[in-house]
């Protein structure tokens, strides 16, 4: 049996992302919804090789499906959750909006796969941070061997991450130094073309941005309560693709070479680790990509058992959109649909 489907966002960076790869993937649906703001009525979006026609959120009528994959932002997913869920219909949220709840499961599927069977609490799963995600699957299967005390991160976050505005905003500004227009900013509190800047989402209380505390306590949630980890996030001007420096402390001895020969295996990790000048991924590299890849893997000597590496990824695919539609796959696979 098919599962009839909506997507809402669906004219965003994520949304479209959706819609693709649940035809990529072939996604058993047996009609397919695409929801957007009053702006976008009417406009069209592809879905494979057709298109569709995005009609309002708040006229449609969530009945009409079974599932509901949101990546409108927080806020929405706020408004439209209890909606969609009253409904009938499971929701896959991408914002941040349920990630804590107790009830709510945060999944990634090569991590925590299990966890989905909690959906019939409250009906949501929720789906991680795009920079923790791709943290959790390079980490998960090293965990397993060694088991992880502590990571340190520092982030290479691709504008993308924070929507399609902010895609614009890097493509003006950048090519506004050409031509000498002032550098307008909307999306970003500074200039993102030609620079990074070490703040992403909203700074706590303590100095951390809430990006940072994501990456903390979704780890904790998704992977292991006792792995502490800190990260710096950082906003580089790429478009697409996020990069993760970590640095990786365990209970025990976990050579290099154990490391790759694992990672070769691990579900969702491709590792391209040739220590030669190019043998390493890149965010351009690995935009249209399903995997997580994992470069540069080595000691860390400055701990007693450390391991540092690359991680990158897509962060609209691996991050957020395939994340998603993985979890739909699982959900169908265990009878929670339909
Ligand atoms: P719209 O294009 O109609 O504004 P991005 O993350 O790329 O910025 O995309 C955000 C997505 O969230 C878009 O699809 C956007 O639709 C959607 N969205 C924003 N506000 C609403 C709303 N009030 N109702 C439904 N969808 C919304
Ligand atoms: C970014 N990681 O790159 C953010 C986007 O909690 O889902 C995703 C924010 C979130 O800006």
């Amino acid at each position: 049996m098919g599962v009839r489907v909506a997507v809402l966002g669906a004219t965003g960076a994520v949304g479209k992302e959706m819609l693709t790869i649940l035809e990529e993937r072939n996604f058993p649906a047996d009609a397919i919804h695409a929801l957007a703001s009053r702006r976008s009525i009417g406009r069209q979006v592809s879905y494979g090789d057709r298109t569709l026609k995005c009609v309002d959120a708040a006229g449609f009528d969530f009945s009409q499906v079974d599932l509901v994959l949101a990546s409108a932002g927080g806020d929405i997913s706020r408004e439209y959750g209890p909606k969609i869920t009253a409904s009938g219909a499971i929701l896959v949220d991408n914002s941040s909006a349920f990630r804590m709840e107790p009830d709510i499961p945060l999944v990634v599927p090569e991590v925590n796969p299990d966890a989905v069977d909690g959906v019939s609490k409250a009906r949501i799963i929720a789906n991680p941070n795009c920079s923790t995600i791709q943290t959790v699957v390079a980490l998960k299967p090293l965990h397993d061997l060694a088991g992880i005390t502590r990571v340190s991160v520092s982030t290479y976050q691709s504008v993308s991450g924070a929507g399609t505005g902010a895609m614009d905003e890097l493509w003006r500004q950048t090519k506004g130094r050409f031509v000498n227009d002032p550098v307008e900013k909307n999306e970003f509190s500074k200039q993102i073309a030609f620079n990074v800047i070490p703040r992403i989402g909203d700074l706590m209380p303590g100095g951390t941005t809430n990006e940072e505390w994501k990456m903390a306590v979704e780890t904790k949630k998704i992977l292991d309560p006792d792995i502490r980890l800190i990260a710096t996030c950082v906003r580089v001007p790429v478009f697409v693709g996020h990069g993760v420096a970590a640095h990786v402390e365990f209970a025990k001895e976990i050579s290099p070479k154990l490391a790759r020969d694992t990672l070769r295996d691990a579900p969702g990790v491709m590792l391209v680790d040739n220590r030669e000048d190019d043998g390493f991924v890149t965010p351009v590299e690995c935009v249209g990509e399903f995997a997580v890849f994992v470069s540069r893997v080595r000691v860390d000597p400055t701990v007693e058992h450390g391991l540092a590496m690359w991680i990158v990824s897509d962060n609209l695919r691996k991050g957020a959109a395939l994340n998603a539609v993985q979890i739909a796959e699982l959900l169908l696979e265990r009878n929670h649909l339909g």
